[in-house]
């Protein structure tokens, strides 16, 4: 009984100090805001933005530095960045319909993304390439083809 005692708190207090140690997720700020204002921001940014397209989403080349929207929706991520490598970019996500989950791959980036918030976090892309965008909260059916891409140039 001791040692799973003491076990217990020696966990308790790991997930604490391992937000600090672990680097596995970005510090993230979170804003309200509505759907409908959410989608009003990240349709002009990606009217501003797109640079073409692909299978009908529209990939997006944002100049370095700014602010970036990604929309999370029943089963999509919209859109696809263009990203350059070694910029800071502030990425502003946030859902339109259920709860999903934002997991850049092979970054150990997993956040979670609910309707009516702005899920605001600080992204460098290190590593030219092309990252996998996947979402890990089950949204329903079409949940396992919830993909999306971010391309680093
Ligand atoms: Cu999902």
């Amino acid at each position: 009984m001791t040692i799973a005692t003491i076990w217990c708190f020696f966990m308790f207090f790991m997930l604490i100090g391992w937000y600090y140690l672990g680097q596995q997720n970005l510090p993230t700020r979170a804003v309200r805001i509505t759907t409908t204002q959410f989608k009003a921001l990240a349709d002009k940014f990606i009217e501003d933005n797109k640079v073409g397209e692909e299978k009908g989403v529209p990939i997006v080349h944002p100049p370095a530095g700014s602010d970036v929207f990604v929309i999370a929706k029943k089963w999509q991520w919209t859109p696809i960045l263009e990203l350059e490598v070694g910029q800071t970019y502030t990425l502003h996500i946030s859902s339109l319909d259920v709860q999903h989950g934002f997991s850049v791959q092979p970054n150990n980036i997993n956040l979670q993304i609910f309707p009516g918030y702005d899920f605001i976090v600080q992204f460098t892309p290190n590593q030219v390439g092309e990252y996998s965008l996947i979402c890990n909260e089950f949204c329903s059916v079409g949940h396992h083809t919830m993909t999306g891409k971010i391309i680093v140039k």
